[in-house]
């Protein structure tokens, strides 16, 4: 089943409002949690989804070709992904809790969740949102250079574009097993990488070593690469470079910092 979107693009307003109120509901128990996701999630829609949405991708399976390949985007996105999200649906659903509230706040807020369905929510609800992000961050033909104001500052915190390539490079190559690297936004608007293991998320907070909001991700589980690039991660994530949209990794900045 199709649900709605979220209004998107979230005001940065609503959105820090909405992580806000997630994370000032600690210690509210269950019923406080998800009346707080009712109340931000205003304005209130009459009939609001039961469950989570596979969203669709904005391109053709092969409109990143020859650099990520239209048979591996089609499982990834059909299978993996398709298969995050209806299982996520399924234990939410067997532990009565439905759709609370948009997926960013609930996997933000997986903490603080029961925790018989707690697992479920950081397996499956990481990797929905995980692959939700990293969809909206390719494009046809990439947008390779980042400009304005996230320009500057991987010029102050990486010391320039291709030291920062190199640095996630590194990175991602340094992931042993299944996981993400990642480029943040920290409190301070200062950016740092990490990586998480499996279907962790920066958004995790109390769960992974470093907590931040994710402006940009590259899945580096096998399923991401293999029939491709086999075991050449590196050449991956070289292709990577090429159907990355830095406008939208821009916009991220700019809504979590504003
Ligand atoms: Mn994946």
């Amino acid at each position: 089943m199709q649900d709605q979107p979220d209004p998107t693009p979230l005001s940065p307003t609503r959105r820090r409002f909405l992580l806000g109120g997630a994370l000032a509901l600690a210690g509210g128990g269950v019923a406080g949690w998800l009346r707080g996701a009712e109340e931000v999630s205003a304005p209130a829609d009459p009939a609001p989804p039961s469950e989570y949405g596979v969203e669709p991708l904005g391109y053709a399976f092969q409109a990143l070709e020859p650099h990520f390949d239209a048979r591996t985007m089609e499982i990834h996105h059909g299978r993996h992904y398709a298969g995050y999200v209806n299982n996520l649906n399924a234990a939410l659903r067997e532990a009565g809790l439905g759709r609370p509230g948009p997926l960013e706040t609930l996997v933000a807020g997986v903490t603080r969740l029961p925790e018989g369905v707690r697992t479920a929510v950081r397996r499956q609800g990481g990797g929905a949102f995980n692959h939700e992000l990293f969809w909206s961050i390719l494009t046809p033909g990439g947008a390779n250079h980042p400009v304005g104001y996230l320009g500057q500052k991987l010029e102050e915190d990486f010391g320039g574009y291709e030291a920062f390539q190199a640095a996630f490079t590194q990175a991602a190559l340094g992931v042993f097993g299944s996981g993400w690297v990642w480029l943040c936004a920290g409190e301070d608007e200062g950016l740092f990488l990490t990586t998480t293991p499996n279907q962790d998320c920066p958004l995790m907070d109390g769960l992974v070593e470093r907590s931040g909001r994710p402006l940009l991700g590259l899945d580096v589980w096998e399923h991401a690469y293999y029939l491709k690039y086999q075991n050449r991660r590196a050449d991956y994530v070289a292709a990577f470079w090429k159907v990355l949209n830095w406008d939208q990794v821009e916009a991220n900045y700019a809504q979590a910092t504003h």
